[in-house]
């Protein structure tokens, strides 16, 4: 069982497609363990895009993703890292096959409406970024039984 650490980012919110999204991963047997909405800030954004500060589109990322709420959640599930990462696309919605989120809601490299951890490491430290482990709420799902087999 993996956790992967998701938001629903400024465009997302705008868009008024926090339900639509939400509910695809939801449907795919996902649990979301926590969730909530906050505003970025560029503190934030600093320690979240750590390994794009030097880049130059970084200035416009920053401006972005503190521009108006996000929604962050925890999605709970079997291989959810890369799961997450398949159902979210390539970066850019203009790449990104149909389908996917991206390729279904977006035209954008930067408004890409969702980000998705990449890995394990990132998964741990992006949580610890917007969650104390208090607020997981990990529960056994009574719809777990019809949705894979018990040796899955
Ligand atoms: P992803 O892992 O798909 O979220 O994408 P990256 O980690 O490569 O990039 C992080 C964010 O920076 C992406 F959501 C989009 C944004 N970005 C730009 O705005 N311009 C670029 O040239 C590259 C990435």
């Amino acid at each position: 069982m993996q956790q992967t650490l998701v938001l629903l980012k400024p465009d997302c919110v705008e868009r008024r497609l926090i339900g639509e999204i939400t509910a695809r991963f939801e449907a795919k047997g996902l649990q979301i363990v926590a969730m909530k909405m906050l505003r970025v800030t560029p503190e934030l954004s600093r320690q979240h895009y750590a390994e794009h500060v030097e880049k130059p589109f970084y200035p416009g990322l920053e401006a972005f993703i503190t521009s108006a709420p996000i929604v962050a959640m925890v999605l709970e599930g079997l291989e959810a890292i890369s799961v997450v990462r398949e159902m979210l696309g390539a970066t850019n919605g203009l790449k990104a096959a149909p389908g996917t989120i991206r390729g279904d809601f977006s035209s954008s490299r930067q408004m890409n409406l969702v980000h998705a951890s990449d890995g394990p490491e990132a998964a741990e430290r992006e949580r610890q970024l917007y969650f104390r482990d208090s607020e997981i709420c990990s529960s056994s799902p009574l719809l777990t039984p019809v949705m894979r087999a018990s040796d899955e």
